[in-house]
């Protein structure tokens, strides 16, 4: 038979031996019967190398080093696949790089209440939580605001009565306002007091680019002796400028709300042209009548409190025009921040 045609027979057969070895010990035997160093079917070829013909010699020489290179690669390749039996199976190779999962992050919102306490925790306020379902007395009547009061109209609030859900002792609702917490911490804590509690409130406002029916706000409470009305238009400029930068602006509108007296909407402004100000909360100095309700002595102890949207601000700071976009679930604008 001629070199080449038996080169070829060697070929096909150590291939299909070599993929038809079922462990590494069958194929180890495929490698002693035709690579062996001794009495391997390659050696025998080989010896027949040097009978042939100095004319033929070249192409000899190469289709035996071809030869030689795929059975040696295809024994190498069955090898790693024997050594990894699920994989020889078709299965799942554990060993390769997996598929990298996304990463998740905190929603701009999450971002900007981690960043407010930390801002407000610098000027020594620590956090303070209360029940996102409250009752009318947290949420009215301790806060100054008498039955009779337009703010408690079923209308204007999410009752939870009104719902069907079992509120048991009184009526429940979820809380309007984060002034609740004011309440509740004052019930528990003598003076000195200074905290904030961030958190989420409902109200059946109707929804537009700024305003939605659930919604966050920042609470502020301090009350010690000789707290004044300084010290709030201070904090609130501080921390304003902490978050939105150096150039902001505060400013006092006279207003009512029941639990403080005097009252005021706190408005913002920034150095750019033709800006106009943009109410971001209400404050004022925590009315007597709330203090000694809750056993502080009012001729001893003063206080102020506040409330800021926390939408507000997060949506000036990254320009964001319309307040539905927190809660639209859309990667597109969770993915910037
Ligand atoms: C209050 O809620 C008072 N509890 C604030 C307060 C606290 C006064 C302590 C005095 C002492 P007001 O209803 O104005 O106030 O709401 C405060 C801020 O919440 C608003 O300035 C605004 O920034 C934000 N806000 C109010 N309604 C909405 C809404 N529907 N959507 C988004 N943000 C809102």
């Amino acid at each position: 038979m001629d070199p080449i045609a038996q080169l070829d027979e060697f070929e096909q057969a150590a291939l299909h031996e070599i993929a038809a070895a079922a462990d590494p010990t069958a194929l180890e035997a495929v490698r002693v019967k035709y690579l062996g160093a001794r009495q391997g079917r390659l050696k025998e070829l080989q010896s027949l190398l040097g009978k042939v013909g100095k004319d033929e010699k070249p192409v000899v020489g190469k289709r035996f080093n071809e030869v030689k290179t795929r059975v040696t690669a295809a024994l190498d390749d069955r090898k790693r696949a024997l050594d990894r039996p699920a994989v020889a199976a078709g299965g799942l190779d554990v060993t390769l790089p997996g598929t990298p999962c996304s990463l998740g992050r905190r929603h701009p919102l999450m971002q900007t209440i981690h960043e407010f306490k930390d801002i407000m925790g610098r000027f020594g306020f620590t956090a303070a939580d209360g029940p996102e379902i409250e009752d009318e007395f947290h949420n009215f009547e301790a806060l100054n605001i008498p039955l009779d009061h337009p703010a408690r109209d079923p209308l204007d609030n999410f009752y939870l009565a009104a719902a069907g859900v079992a509120t048991g002792s009184g009526p429940k609702l979820l809380r309007s306002q984060t002034s609740t917490v004011q309440i509740r911490v004052m019930e528990k804590v003598r003076p000195p007091v200074r905290i904030i509690s961030v958190g989420r409130v409902y109200r059946p406002d109707t929804i537009d680019a700024t305003h939605s029916c659930m919604f966050h706000q920042m609470e502020g409470l301090m009350v010690g002796e000789s707290v004044t009305m300084a010290e709030l238009k201070t904090v609130l400029r501080l921390f304003a400028r902490a978050y939105l930068g150096h150039d902001v602006h505060i400013r006092f509108r006279p207003s009512f709300f029941p639990f403080t007296e005097p009252s005021v909407e706190v408005d913002m402004s920034w150095n750019e042209p033709n800006k106009p100000w943009l109410e971001i909360g209400g404050a004022g100095m925590v009315d007597p009548h709330v203090l000694s309700s809750v056993g502080y002595d009012p001729d001893r102890v003063s206080g102020f409190a506040f409330g800021l949207g926390v939408e507000r601000f997060c949506m000036r700071r990254y320009g964001i025009r319309d307040i539905r976009l927190f809660t639209s679930n859309d990667v597109r604008f969770l993915r910037q921040f």
